[in-house]
């Protein structure tokens, strides 16, 4: 595997960095996930908005314009002879000391991965999963906006440990006001009579995945509003699924123990699934 680190491509032995950096000491850093389909990165320009838009909100400067950062990923695609695969750009604050002060780090560590891929969830897309509803809450907005998909994922871990622990395939975060926020790595959606709500994005990431399922939705005609969404709605769903780079389009079938709808993947959430999978291709 051939990574891109700091101005270099390096097989992935050689590609270390400092027990100094910031972003293993402190999560001091942003990250992207992001998909190609048929030897074509799907959505680059969004991903790539979007980590700089992370780096602004902790007053990170990324040292690459967003067209040569756009360039690194691609070549980085074809220096692994990729055609369908996950990649992960990272920029952390860089080597610093030991203190907090990003001002001991004069230069930002970049690095992309980009290794090959298939489906997150197997056999379960079919079966549709199983989620909890974890009792550790989302970051606050006011504390670590999470819009911002920096290294401290922490809060997401932690409800994947919960969600693990209590046999759940997926964590379902509520926020600090007790409305619904978003899956540990997915952004979440349900459908009621025929109407497919999702939450606005102050309390979960602004997913591309999402951002390209209401999309699908107005081409299909398929109702939809973004609205807050309690513990009620989301037990009495008719149909519920989660959306993300890694997840794409996943059926969620029963939530802490409610069976949703009739317990199995939803016609409106299978018209989704193939909606989302025609747009990989044809992008
Ligand atoms: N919310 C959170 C918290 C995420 O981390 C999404 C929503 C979906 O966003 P996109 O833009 O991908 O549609 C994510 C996605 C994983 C994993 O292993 C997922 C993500 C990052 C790292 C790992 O599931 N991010």
């Amino acid at each position: 595997m051939i990574i891109y680190l700091d101005g270099k491509f390096v097989p992935e032995e050689e590609a270390k960095i400092s027990v100094f950096d910031h972003g293993l000491l402190y999560g001091d850093g942003v990250f992207e996930g992001i998909r190609a389909y048929h030897g074509r990165v799907f959505r680059l320009d969004a991903h790539v908005d979007r980590l700089y838009d992370s780096a602004k909100m902790i007053n990170l400067t990324i040292p690459l314009t967003k067209e040569e950062f756009r360039e690194l990923i691609v070549q980085t695609m074809r220096k692994n002879n990729l055609k369908d695969a996950y990649i992960r750009p990272v920029v952390t604050r860089g080597k610093g000391d030991l203190g907090l002060d990003p001002r001991k780090c004069p230069k930002p560590t970049v690095f992309i991965i980009a290794t090959s891929w298939g489906a997150m969830y197997g056999d379960l897309y079919e079966k549709g999963l199983k989620a909890i509803t974890v009792s550790v809450r989302r970051n606050a907005a006011e504390a670590l906006p999470p819009n911002a998909k920096t290294l401290n994922y922490l809060n997401n871990i932690l409800a994947k440990i919960e969600s693990i622990y209590k046999g759940g395939d997926e964590a379902i975060f509520f926020d600090t006001n007790g409305y619904l926020s978003e899956g540990s790595g997915d952004n979440i959606f349900i459908v009621k009579n025929g109407t497919m709500i999702t939450p606005p994005t102050l309390n979960n990431l602004r997913g591309i995945t999402r951002e390209v399922v209401l999309e699908c939705a107005k081409d299909l005609g398929i109702e939809h509003q973004e609205k807050n969404l309690g513990y009620f709605d989301l037990y009495t769903a008719d149909e519920v699924f989660v959306t993300g780079t890694a997840a794409e389009v996943a059926p969620i079938v029963d939530v802490d123990g409610r069976s949703i709808g009739t317990g199995v993947p939803g016609p409106i959430t299978k018209q989704l699934m193939a909606a989302f999978k025609d747009v990989t291709k044809k992008e």
